[in-house]
């Protein structure tokens, strides 16, 4: 198997704070390119800027995985993207059809305008030339299961498809479909995988800028891993850093 790095070696654990603080332990004791710390359930599951993520047990996938790449910490920053169309199919197979991307880093299903969260990604530089890249799916988790303000704003893919899904199937899934991403994305950089990430972009979905409250909808994404957003006038703003919400 060309891919099977991902998870080549597996660090499993009943409970932790965050499988990628472990994560990111053992990528400084010199853990190996492809390793992954895989947790049943977080007591400290992180999203970016300081967030949550909800992380009950036995019903998720909480992972982290290490990358090692000889790129700087710039170069590494867009990942998040390549590991997002990687774990969006994974979703998708997994009986999720509608899943989409919200930039930088979710899947999500969408209603209507809105949509519902199923998956984030975490990505951290773990010094030159190593990341930790979170991966949190919702796979089995029942809306009463999550706090009640998260759970409005969540679904899973066993509440999408309407019965529960294997999980341990589900994570070879997504190992198996990730790793070619990340593959592809240190080959050739953003360039090498936009026009995929573009081709499952939730492009219906009402967006709101968090910087400056502007809202419109993503038409796709820079060479640099921008978004490309246009408001209501037709004015594309160029989102690099920050967040966009949904409204
Ligand atoms: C993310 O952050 O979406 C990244 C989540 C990464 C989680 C994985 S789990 C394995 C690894 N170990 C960690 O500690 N983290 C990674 P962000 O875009 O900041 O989104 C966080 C927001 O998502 C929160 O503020 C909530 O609104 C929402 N949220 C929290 N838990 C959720 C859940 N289980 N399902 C859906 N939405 C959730």
């Amino acid at each position: 198997m060309p891919d099977a790095w991902l998870g080549s070696v597996r660090i499993e654990l009943e409970v932790c704070a965050s499988t990628n603080d472990i994560a990111l332990h053992h990528a400084k004791e010199g853990a190996a390119h492809g390793t992954v710390v895989i947790a049943d359930a977080q007591t400290a599951g992180r999203g970016r800027l300081g967030r949550t993520w909800a992380s009950p047990p036995g019903t998720n996938i909480y992972l982290s995985a290490i990358v090692r790449a000889k790129r700087t910490a710039a170069e590494l920053a867009p990942m998040t993207l390549a590991i997002g169309i990687g774990v969006c199919d994974a979703v998708r197979e997994a009986g999720a059809a509608g899943a989409t991307l919200k930039w930088p880093n979710d899947v999500v299903v969408p209603l209507g305008r809105g949509a519902k969260k199923v998956a984030g990604i975490l990505c951290e530089v773990a010094g030159d030339g190593c990341v930790v890249a979170g991966i949190g799916v919702n796979v089995n988790v029942r809306a009463n299961e999550l706090p009640a303000e998260i759970a409005a704003r969540a679904t899973s893919i066993a509440e999408v498809r309407g019965e529960p899904v294997d999980r341990e199937r589900f994570l070879e899934s997504l190992l198996a479909e990730v790793g070619p991403w990340i593959d592809r994305f240190l080959k050739g950089g953003v360039g090498a995988i936009a026009t995929e990430w573009e081709a499952r972009m939730a492009g219906d979905l009402l967006l709101r800028i968090e910087r400056d409250g502007v809202t419109g909808t993503a038409i796709g994404l820079d060479r640099d891993g921008a978004l490309k957003l246009r408001d209501a006038n037709g004015v594309i703003h160029r989102i690099h850093a920050g967040d966009v919400a949904i409204p």
